[in-house]
């Protein structure tokens, strides 16, 4: 068997990764037994939907020119209202069971497919890319996402071409998720793209960060990232995914469609009614820096948006 380390995973990270990332990469490089290695490389799929090792590969093509936010920080400062509203949700959120855990695809697809989120993972090409990540009140993160592009999920759920949106969902469990307890809101959690959104490259499954299976506060085992947009349309924790002709109505709409819109791309100019979005605070530094357009992804979405220009596409 030949065993090839990658320069993807080490020489280029010690330039824009932190210290303890760094420390921890390899600490995790060196705990791995030879069969895990062979399973993280692109092309090679595991027999066994349970062996799935990380780190993946990393994507060079997607850089930030910030240092990446410390997992200390990304894993203990969060949004994750079905564990309450306060940043401070991580140690409750251990309480998820999250194996086992399914997804099902259904609505306009060709047949509806429930799978175990491990063999849909073993299923996906795999990879790393680091991604900015803003929130629209306004603070901001670069992490090491694990995973697979959204694109790649679309087409192995196979939907008809009669499919406009696609419609994510987060799990229900009351009994393991205090904030749910809270009925004045619209539970379950939902957020929607358009077809043409999800499959444009930069869409991401998350299963992991920081070269390892996501940390249940940041909401394992499977959630999206979509870097050119505020952050609560990167649902975490998904059981389902439809595909609908209907636009979805989402989490936040329900609660105030005059703040939370569907769109919700990044956009400097454009304030949010209680914050403005012309900066932003980097966790983890003193610094505030200006927010940029699609925060900073424009090359790869304005195309999409291009004959959207009378509906609400910001904030
Ligand atoms: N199911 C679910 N997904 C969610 C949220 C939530 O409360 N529940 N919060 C959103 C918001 S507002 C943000 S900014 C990001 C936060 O992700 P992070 O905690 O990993 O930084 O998750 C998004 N996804
Ligand atoms: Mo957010």
């Amino acid at each position: 068997m030949l065993i090839k380390v990658r320069r993807g995973w080490e020489l280029p990270e010690a330039a824009a990764t932190s210290e303890s990332v760094f420390v921890n990469r390899r600490t995790v490089l060196q705990s791995l037994g030879l069969g895990a290695i062979a399973a993280s490389l692109p092309g090679v799929h595991a027999a066994r939907a349970d062996a799935i090792a990380y780190p993946f590969a990393k994507n060079e093509k997607y850089t930030v020119d910030r240092l990446i936010t410390s997992e200390e920080i990304n894993t203990t400062y969060n949004n994750f209202y079905e564990f309450g509203s306060q940043k401070t949700i991580s140690k409750a959120a251990q309480k998820l069971t999250t194996k086992p855990w399914t997804v099902t695809f259904d609505g306009l697809v060709e047949k509806p497919i429930t799978i175990d989120a491990e063999a849909l993972l073993a299923q996906m090409p795999r990879e790393e890319r680091v991604y900015r990540h803003r929130c629209v009140e306004a603070w901001s993160m670069v992490v090491p996402w694990s995973g697979f592009a959204l694109a790649d999920m679309v087409k192995f759920a196979k939907p008809l071409g009669s499919a406009k949106y696609v419609r994510f969902e987060t799990f229900s469990r009351p009994d393991e998720a205090p904030g749910m307890r809270q009925f004045w809101y619209p539970w379950p959690y939902i957020e929607g793209v358009t077809m043409a959104e999800a499959m444009n490259e930069l869409g991401f499954m998350v299963t992991g960060a920081y070269g390892k299976t996501l940390a249940k506060s940041m909401g394992a085992p499977l959630r999206l990232h979509l870097p050119w947009k505020y952050g609560f349309k990167s649902i975490k924790s998904i059981v389902k995914v439809s595909f609908t002709e209907e636009r979805p109505k989402t989490f936040w709409e329900a609660i105030q469609s005059s703040e939370y819109g569907f769109w919700a791309n990044v956009n400097p100019q454009v304030p949010h009614l209680r914050w403005s979005q012309a900066t932003e605070r980097v966790l983890g530094s003193d610094e505030r820096v200006p927010t940029k357009l699609f925060n900073g992804y424009a090359e790869y979405v304005a195309d999409l948006y291009k004959d959207l220009a009378k509906e609400r596409l910001w904030a």
